[in-house]
């Protein structure tokens, strides 16, 4: 978490459906499983259960939704949950296609509705959105206070919910595997040295 926010070279990259399937996916696809394990115990149980907003244990389209590391669990202005999907497939926006639309949109419909329900805040008050490239290769979404500012919502790392579901559901059911997705790049990211600088 530290290193994210030290001051480290960064480039902008342009990743092509090529690119991905060549580069990135292999990364992903090597990722030690420990690396997931704190998202396995969320949905197990047995780390943070005391937190729990909202859950929905459908093992297609349900979901944890918990209090972000990043928020102190009291200021609404700042308001910061994360939604972990509770299949382990999805591993970003990459993998998404319309057989993901009822998880999309269950997430969207459930998430909103709770969030009004225990803080009072509306869903026209509301972010949700996934990162890309994410931290942690297990599909979650991220949802803020609109009146909450940060990093990880500048454009080129954060893409709204909302965009994701009509871009699927309006363009194709491919969008995500047939996009280029463009991202700034951190020289502390494992995946630097694979595709910095690259062409
Ligand atoms: P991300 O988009 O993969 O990466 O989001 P980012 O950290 O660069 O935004 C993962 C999100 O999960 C972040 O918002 C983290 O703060 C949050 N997070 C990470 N861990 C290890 C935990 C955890 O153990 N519990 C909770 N509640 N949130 C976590």
């Amino acid at each position: 978490h530290i290193d994210k926010y030290r001051k480290q070279s960064r480039v902008w990259v342009r990743e092509t459906p090529q690119v991905y399937a060549e580069i990135t996916k292999p990364y992903i696809d090597g990722e030690p499983v420990a690396r997931l394990q704190w998202v396995y115990n969320i949905l197990d149980g047995t780390s943070e259960s005391d937190r729990v907003v909202v859950a929905d244990d459908d093992e297609e389209n349900g979901f944890v939704v918990l209090p972000d590391f990043k928020w102190d669990g009291v200021a609404l202005d700042s308001l910061y949950l994360v939604v972990i999907v509770r299949r382990r497939d999805i591993r970003s926006l990459r993998d998404l296609g319309s057989q993901h639309l009822p998880l999309l949109k269950n997430i969207r419909d459930k998430v909103e509705a709770a969030v009004e329900k225990t803080y009072g805040v509306g869903a026209d008050q509301l972010r949700l959105y996934v990162h890309y490239q994410p931290s942690y290769y297990h599909f979650h979404v991220h949802v803020t206070n609109i009146n909450f500012e940060g990093k990880g919502m500048l454009a080129g790392r954060a893409h709204l919910l909302d965009s994701v579901i009509d871009n699927i559901e309006n363009i194709a059911s491919d969008y995500y595997q047939k996009a280029s997705l463009s991202f700034v790049l951190g020289s502390d990211d494992a995946l630097w040295p694979l595709l910095a600088n690259k062409e």
